[in-house]
């Protein structure tokens, strides 16, 4: 019988041999080296910001197709999800984000910087358009902190005019998750991120101590906004999955699971624990653990229940 500590061999199947795709999440190419090396065939967040952060200028094209190559290498006949540059709150940068906003987590951030600066996004879609005509590795490309449809609308028109036809979004406000069914009109594909729609679901600072009982993703109000979105996704048959720390919890990732998320993104040291815990759940299982966590008042609740399940529990 294997075991949470036996390799990740890329892929996790539930009991009943639903596929889940398992994949990783990566910040630059040392860390796509781990991720390969722990069995990773594929990344659901590629986070571009190495790129860009502690510099005073834009890197140029060039630049960018190099380090973009770098990762993708990594994952030659997979697949790398790359998310276009997510500046501004608690990274801010000189030539793109504002000076001072009161509240920066509310502010100019994510997509919300192609307003102003439109040609930064679209050097960045150049680039990694060029690296991924450099590489064999399938290449998709996602817009963080979208908010609306008419911003779904506005990427993926810019990602299609470099030749990257597989654009999505990620959804980490609660606008975003209860406008799915609009957002993947045009979306080809979205990821949730857990962290960030916590902090904006509970209003409670993901980084403030003082808040942090609000911040889990087991609370039912976040847990419901997963299931709006995986909805919106499955009205038009995308993919919806979550690339938040949510995702490397074991005992959540059935849960998500039974939400209807289809692929789970992580860091690599998590994957092996949970595609362990996929494999002891059937598909219904798994469907059942959401409905009773759904059905739950409060994160504690939510979050035993789910532990129970199986020894003997309700
Ligand atoms: C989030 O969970 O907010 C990410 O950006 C991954």
């Amino acid at each position: 019988r294997r075991s949470a500590r036996d390799a990740f061999d890329g892929t996790a199947t539930t009991r009943d041999g639903h596929d889940i795709d398992l994949v990783a999440n990566v910040a630059d190419p040392a860390e796509a080296d781990a991720a390969a090396n722990a069995g990773a065939r594929g990344v659901g967040l590629f986070r571009t910001e190495f790129c860009f952060l502690g510099r005073g200028t834009e890197p140029t094209v060039a630049e960018q197709v190099e380090a973009y190559r770098a990762v993708l290498a990594r994952f030659s006949g997979g697949r790398v999800v790359v998310r276009t540059l997510d500046a501004g709150a608690d990274k801010p940068l000189r030539f793109l984000t504002p000076d001072h906003e009161d509240n920066p987590a509310l502010g100019v951030r994510g997509i919300r910087t192609a307003v102003d600066h439109p040609e930064v996004l679209d050097r960045q879609l150049e680039a990694i358009s060029r690296a991924a005509r450099a590489e064999s590795t399938e290449v998709w490309v996602m817009a963080p902190m979208v908010a609306t449809a008419d911003e779904t609308r506005e990427f993926v028109a810019a990602c299609t005019a470099h030749g990257l036809t597989t654009a999505g979004v990620m959804i980490e406000t609660p606008a975003a998750a209860l406008q799915a069914r609009w957002l993947l009109a045009d979306a080809a594909f979205a990821s949730l991120g857990t962290n960030d729609l916590t902090q904006y679901t509970m209003a409670a600072d993901r980084d403030l101590a003082g808040v942090a009982a609000l911040s889990t993703p087991w609370q039912p109000a976040v847990l419901d906004l997963v299931r709006v979105a995986c909805e919106g996704g499955a009205v038009h048959g995308r993919p919806v999955g979550v690339c938040g720390e949510a995702a490397a919890d074991p005992l959540l990732a059935p849960v998500l699971v039974g939400l209807g998320v289809t692929s789970l993104s992580m860091t690599p040291r998590a994957l092996a624990a949970v595609a362990a815990a996929l494999r002891q759940v059937t598909l219904d299982e798994c469907r059942d653990l959401a409905t009773s966590a759904l059905d739950k008042p409060t994160a504690r609740a939510a979050r035993e229940v789910v532990r129970d399940f199986g020894s003997g529990g309700p």
